[in-house]
Formats: C-alpha cells, structure tokens, sequence
C-alpha cells in the first residue's frame, strides 16, 4: 500500500477529540504517511518531531467589520490550499462542528478528489446535535462526508438516531500508546505530593464542564474518606473547577483534595492513583478512563454512552447508575478492603486497555478504513 498524504483538522487545545487525532497523527506519520496538521494553533500534544509531520495554521482575518471573524471559512480556504499544495489524499477532521462542513467546502473548491473523513467524539452530536440553530448543518456535514467514524457503538447508534439519517457510520475506538505506559513509574512521586503509604489516592480527570458530575466525584470521595484515608487528585480545568474548590473548602478537606490543573504527562499521574472516578452524565468513550486503565487504574463509571463499552464490569472496575456518589464509594472501599481483588483488577485494567484498544490495533483499523474510502471513491 502507498503511503498517504493526510490533512488532519481538529480543535488542538486540551481535549478528548484533539488528544485522539494528534496521536494518531503521530502514528501515522512514524507509519511513513505524511500527516498535515491543519488547524488554529499546535495541537497541544505534539511534542516530538517528525520528518513527515507538519504543521499549516489557519490565522483568522480581524478585519474590523467582522463582528465575528469568518473561522470557518479561513479553515475551508487553508484546507483547499494544503489540498492542492500537498496532493492530499484525505481530510481527516475530529469533531463534526464545523471541521465537516469546511473539509466539504474545501473538496468541492479543489475539484473533489480529496475523500473526507470526519469522525465523530461526542458533544458535537450528543449536545449540539439538539441545538436547532446546528442540527441542519451537522447532519449536512455528516451525510456529505465520504466516511464517518465514531467512537463507540453508543454514539454511532446516538447519531443516526438523532439526525434520522442511514449514513453508515463506523466504530473506531479511541486507543492508547501503549508504549507511554510501559515506562517504568518515577520513584517516590506519591511521597513527591505529600501522599503517606496508608492513603488510598482516588482520581478524576476530565475538562470539568457540567456533564462531567465533579460534584458526585467529590461526594463519593467524601464518603470513602469517611471509612479509608484518601485523598482525591483532581487533574484538568474548566467551568466547574472554581465552584468545586468552593465544595472542598465548605467541607474543610482542602488537605485532602489536590487541584492539579492541565497536564501533559498524564500517564505518570496516573500511576499514583488507585481508582478513578467518570461519573459523567454524557460520556461518548471516556479517554479518560481508558488512560487511567491502560495505567493499571480500575475505573468506577456511569452506564451512561460509550462507557459501558470501555471499562468491564466487575473485570476492570464497576459500572454504576448516574447520580449514585453512595454506590460510587461503596465499591471504592470495597477495592480498598480486598486487595486481592484491587490487584485483579488493576492487572485485568491493563489487559482489557492493551487488548481491546492499542495503538497498533486501532491506527491499523483507521489506515484500512482510509484505503476503502479511497477505493470507493475510486481513487486507489
Ligand atoms: O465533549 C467533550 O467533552 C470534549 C470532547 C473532545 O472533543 O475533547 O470529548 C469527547 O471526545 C473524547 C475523545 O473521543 C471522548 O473520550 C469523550 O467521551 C467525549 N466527551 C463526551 O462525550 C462528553
């Protein structure tokens, strides 16, 4: 097979969506195809280089009579010019909105052979798929696209439900670098963090917007703390980050909760942690949780999108109804009291990351699918 040329659009700053499709792209270009990033700034998790990945920013116009400057078509208009400069075989855009709907603009401007591909992550269908101002536009972008991919078989379903339409829409699980976790961990960072051999660290890491429930992570842990020293390792920022510290320190557990903000090397952190918590009350796949498993960290979840999909039941960790914190801490100190079973499960966490969704599976799943899509096009 011939090495590929691939534009790769996604939103670069921390998220879920831009974590997937900068390491994908990293694989990809290690593969030989040649990666091109089109997108507004470096995605944040591209930090090593490569002699065939590259990187085309879309600067936006400021132009004072623009009350609101034209992103969406400077990406269409940057898309066509690396098509046509780079012969770009594929448009890979993460996220539909408006990636999509620009990645079409930009084949139709180029003479349409470039096949785009959009893959879906979650929020851009299960939250802004009922937005009557965006539905339109998204089911466009969807059914126009050559192949549409989701992560999970919960939001593949969620979207041709949604948007009534029969477009095929194919899994493809989000995957880890398996070779990031097989490091060893850094000697002494729980003791690094202040945290004593007798305390169990709970985490949860995520963009802390609503849907994410950090108030049940933290009642849950409140509980556990109750039975178990503990303290809870919060990773990431967003919205709800200010009203939780506000929680934590009603509470007076300021001690035991650690705000650690955006990071970079979230495997490490990882490795300190005995359980962690996704209590989301919309969740596509949870990267998260996959991370944290992959770093041999059992993973308490709601059955709430995707991840039922990703942790098992009872194998890896435990899957709980939304909105029960108390079911939540009654399986942590389970863990916690059973450290024959804590062991199963962190072994059992690793296995099911490695077997069902590493790197090399799953970048071979998206090269096969871009082949198809060429060949369907007529073009390979
Ligand atoms: O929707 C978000 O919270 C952000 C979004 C993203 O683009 O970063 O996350 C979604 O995509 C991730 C990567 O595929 C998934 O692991 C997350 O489950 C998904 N988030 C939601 O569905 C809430």
């Amino acid at each position: 097979m011939r090495p590929l040329n691939i534009g790769i659009t996604c939103y670069p700053t921390v998220g879920g969506s831009g974590v997937v499709a900068t390491e994908l792209g990293k694989i990809l270009a290690e593969r030989g195809h040649n990666v091109h990033f089109i997108s507004s700034s470096f995605p944040f998790r591209l930090d090593k280089v490569y002699p065939n990945l590259y990187f085309h920013e879309v600067e936006v116009n400021q132009y004072q009579v623009f009350q609101y400057p034209p992103y969406d078509l400077t990406l269409a208009s940057k898309m066509a010019e690396v098509v046509r400069s780079e012969n770009l075989d594929i448009l890979h855009v993460h996220y539909a909105v408006p990636h999509a709907v620009c990645a079409k603009l930009a084949k139709d401007m180029t003479g349409g052979n470039v096949q785009v591909v959009t893959t879906l992550h979650g929020t851009d269908i299960t939250v802004l798929g009922s937005d009557p101002t965006l539905k339109e536009v998204i089911r466009y972008g969807i059914e126009a696209s050559d192949t549409v991919t989701a992560v999970s078989n919960s939001l593949a379903g969620q979207t041709n439900d949604l948007f009534h339409t029969t477009k095929h829409i194919e899994t493809i699980y989000n995957f880890i670098d398996e070779r990031v976790y097989d490091s060893e961990m850094k000697e002494n960072l729980r003791e690094e963090f202040g945290i004593t051999g007798d305390e169990r660290v709970i985490v949860h890491m995520s963009n802390f917007r609503p849907v994410k429930r950090t108030e049940d992570v933290f009642k849950a842990f409140e509980q556990v703390a109750r039975h178990v020293p503990a303290r809870l390792l919060l990773i990431g920022d967003g919205p709800e980050r200010s009203s939780l510290m506000k929680q934590v320190k009603a509470a007076n557990m300021e001690q035991e909760v650690l705000f650690l903000g955006n990071q970079k090397r979230v495997a490490e952190l990882l490795q300190m942690a005995d359980v962690m918590l996704l209590l989301s009350e919309k969740e596509s796949f949870g990267l998260a949780a996959l991370e944290a498993m992959a770093a041999g960290v059992p993973v308490i979840g709601t059955d709430i999108g995707g991840i039922p999909e990703v942790i098992g039941h009872n194998e890896t960790g435990f899957i709980v109804p939304l909105g029960r914190p108390d079911l939540v801490s009654a399986h942590c100190v389970t863990l916690f009291n059973n450290p024959l079973l804590h062991t199963r499960f962190q072994q059992a966490s690793k296995d099911r990351a490695q077997r069902l969704f590493s790197a090399a599976e799953i970048v071979s799943q998206y090269e096969k699918m871009y082949y198809h899509t060429l060949q369907r096009g007529g073009y390979q």
